[in-house]
């Protein structure tokens, strides 16, 4: 039935990212890397293809040059097929000068991009989410309802579900009430899912309440409609004001999800691929997500205790421990360091050995990690410099700038994109 119609995917790229500060410091939300090769945009990008629809549109509007330089370089569509990856950034025209101003703003100064392609559905997405969904499946429902808007929606824990908007639906799965971000216990608890859809879904011991996944179908002419006004956001203003005057529908969705807005999330999820058995699947081959193709040489690594940990291609680790950790691509560990629950995104080229030793004359460290290390409980930048000897932790330290590029947040330590840590500082 998903192919009856014709789908537009807009994947919303981000405002200024702060809760992701510093990762956002120098690019937009999608380009932050993932996984230790991947980045966020490649997640639903690849959701996308994977479900056929390949003509998608990438809202976006802060520091775009690295987000474009990756997107040029990631997905390059056959002539025959008819897919493009536009990136849609916000622009001054003869009617604004300004910024987007929210979710909903920025789908609306592109209606007219939209319009240039045949559609029926526009299939609306986050671009800061880990999830693998066949979007097939709620092109088809939404089709067989005859809703004018579906939202996604996720069974979650109570005690999960904080920022997230809510809803109540009925046995048909039409909406029939929808609260963003309810912050009110009282309110939360009588949004709990009913015993009737509960049996229905795979048991769970907590109370849950379905969370919307800030994903839309809207079809064409209501999507036109609904942003007919000034209305800013999607889950504050558009879809409680369409309650009860379109069909509302949600499509449940019981997979892994998470939303990885902010620092802690981020580093949660990333390490989550550690574990013996990770939440989300890098290995599905049924659905891959496709990135960059760098050809890279495979990692090379001398005599190391290495214990759960993801590595990209390219790194060169030497008699070092790793523990728990997921280590980027082109990472150099140099010998008799300590890694414990860090993500090291990695480094965008190698250093030659000359630039090497110029910097190591210099006093200045090589790009990666010294010898004598110690890290913990940190998320280490693209092209970061750590001398020799460093200790970091963020242990019984508050939120906050430290000296030489380091950040502290959400009690996770943060080593700046390109940040120089002298040999022996310790933290
Ligand atoms: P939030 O994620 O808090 O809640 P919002 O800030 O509107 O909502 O962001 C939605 C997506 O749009 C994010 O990927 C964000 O980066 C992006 N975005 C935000 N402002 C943008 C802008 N000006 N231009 C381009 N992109 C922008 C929403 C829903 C909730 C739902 C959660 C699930 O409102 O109801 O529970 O998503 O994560
Ligand atoms: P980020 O991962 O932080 O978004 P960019 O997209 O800005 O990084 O950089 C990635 C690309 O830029 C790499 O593919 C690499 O080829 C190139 N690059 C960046 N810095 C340098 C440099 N100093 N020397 C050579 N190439 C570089």
């Amino acid at each position: 039935m998903a192919e009856s119609k014709r789908v537009l995917s807009v994947i919303m790229g981000g405002g200024r990212g702060t809760r992701l500060f510093p990762l956002t410091k120098e690019r937009c939300k999608p380009a932050v890397p993932l996984a230790g090769k991947y980045r966020l945009v490649d997640i639903p990008i690849s959701n996308c293809l994977n479900s056929g629809y390949n003509r998608i549109f990438l809202l976006t509007q802060f520091l775009t040059a690295s987000l474009h330089r990756h997107i040029n370089k990631s997905f390059h569509f056959d002539p025959f097929g008819a897919g493009f990856i536009d990136l849609l950034s916000a622009e001054q025209t003869n009617l604004s000068t300004s910024w987007y101003e929210g979710t909903a703003d920025a789908v609306r100064r592109n209606l007219e991009h939209f319009d240039a392609h045949a559609h029926d559905l526009i299939l609306i997405l986050s671009g800061d989410q880990l999830y693998r969904m066949d979007f097939r499946q709620i092109i088809d429902q939404h089709v067989a309802t005859g809703a004018d808007v579906t939202i996604a929606a996720i069974p979650f824990p109570v005690s999960k579900v904080e920022g997230l908007g809510l809803m109540r639906v009925n046995d048909d799965l039409s909406i029939s009430e929808f609260v963003e971000k309810p912050k009110d216990p009282a309110v939360i608890n009588s949004l709990t899912v009913s015993p009737a859809l509960e049996a229905k879904l795979e048991p769970c011991p907590e109370k849950r309440c379905l969370a919307s996944m800030g994903i839309y179908v809207f079809s064409r002419d209501v999507l036109k409609r609904a942003l007919a006004n000034d209305m800013k956001d999607f889950g504050k203003e558009v879809i409680p004001a369409l309650l009860g005057q379109q069909k509302l529908y949600s499509y449940i969705f019981e997979g892994y999800w998470e939303d990885i807005g902010t620092v802690r999330a981020f580093f949660e999820a990333n390490l989550a691929l550690a574990q013996p058995l990770p939440p989300f699947n890098f290995f599905d081959r049924s659905a891959p997500i496709y990135t960059h193709a760098r050809y890279l040489p495979a990692s090379k690594i001398n005599r190391c205790s290495i214990d759960h940990v993801v590595i990209g291609d390219g790194c060169l680790v030497t008699d070092s421990t790793l523990k728990h950790s997921v280590i980027g691509i082109r990472s150099v560990l140099g010998e008799n360091s300590d890694l414990e629950d860090v993500v090291m995104m990695g480094s965008d080229y190698y250093q030659t050995k000359l630039e090497v030793e110029s910097d190591k004359a210099r006093g200045r460290p090589p790009i990666g990690v010294g010898r004598n290390c110690r890290i913990k409980r940190a998320i280490i930048d693209k092209n970061a410099r750590i001398g020799d000897g460093v200790t970091l932790s963020p242990d019984g330290k508050p939120d906050g700038d430290y000296p030489h590029g380091v950040v502290i947040r959400d009690g996770i330590l943060c080593v700046c994109k390109g940040a120089v840590i002298p040999s022996g500082f310790t933290l």
